[in-house]
């Protein structure tokens, strides 16, 4: 295993311990959560509890039925714990998330949770966001202008693509990803609204004022923020 993914290793179990008997849990999307996932189907299984994990994504679903955590919906139960990665965090615990394109899901399933736990390696933590750009999920008919509206707002838009580079990346809900470069990020909570509101838009990857804890790796050791 990678230092890096010795960090994952790591903070996902720590989050798995977390979890009690009896909880539902919001399952995030990434290689860090799917570390978490995975010892939570070990704890479920060694220790013989009753969970039932939300996954954020597809992908987060077919990790947890190979774990063998059974999966239910939002609309059925409300979450107690949701665990999830992110591709920044500052200071204030707000978050860029979306590099999986599975934050629209994320942002529902982390908001919806009575708490929000937040696993990353020590690499994730910045002073101001903005050095991953932030991914905004849109609706493939709105492209042309919610790409415009980005630029009169100071961003540089890029048509997210996928590995081949032979067609836009195509996101669990239909939609297409504008991965969008802003200078340093002052004002989070400001931003996540502006961009919220462009006709087009469904969601971006801006998470403030939602993170109870995060916990990070770091060679060191593993450090708790709440
Ligand atoms: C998802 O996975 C995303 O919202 C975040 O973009 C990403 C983090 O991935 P990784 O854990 O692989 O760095 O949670």
């Amino acid at each position: 295993m990678s230092n890096k993914n010795i960090l994952k290793d790591n903070v996902g179990k720590k989050a798995a311990d977390l979890i009690k008997d009896g909880q539902i849990v919001g399952l995030g999307t990434g290689s860090t959560t799917h570390y978490f996932i995975r010892h939570l189907g070990e704890r479920i299984k060694n220790e013989d509890l009753n969970i039932l994990g939300i996954p954020t994504s597809y992908q987060s679903l077919i990790i947890a039925r190979e774990a063998g955590i059974n999966t239910t919906t939002l609309d059925e139960y409300d979450i107690d714990i949701a665990v999830d990665g992110a591709d920044e965090v500052n200071q204030n615990l707000d978050l860029i998330k979306g590099g999986g394109a599975a934050h629209t899901l994320e942002k529902l399933v982390d908001s919806s949770a009575k708490e929000f736990v937040v696993i990353v390696d020590d690499s994730k933590m910045v002073r101001d966001l903005g050095e991953f750009p932030v991914p905004v999920e849109i609706i493939p008919e709105a492209l042309r202008v919610v790409k415009k509206s980005l630029i009169d707002m100071g961003g540089k838009p890029e048509l997210r693509m996928g590995v081949q580079k032979d067609g836009p990346v195509i996101t669990d809900n239909g939609n297409f990803i504008l991965d969008t470069k802003f200078e340093k990020i002052r004002n989070p909570q400001k931003l996540e609204k502006e961009l919220n509101i462009l006709p087009g838009v469904l969601e971006n990857g801006i998470f403030t004022d939602l993170v109870d804890k995060v916990i990070v790796g770091s060679p060191s050791g593993i450090k708790e923020i709440d």
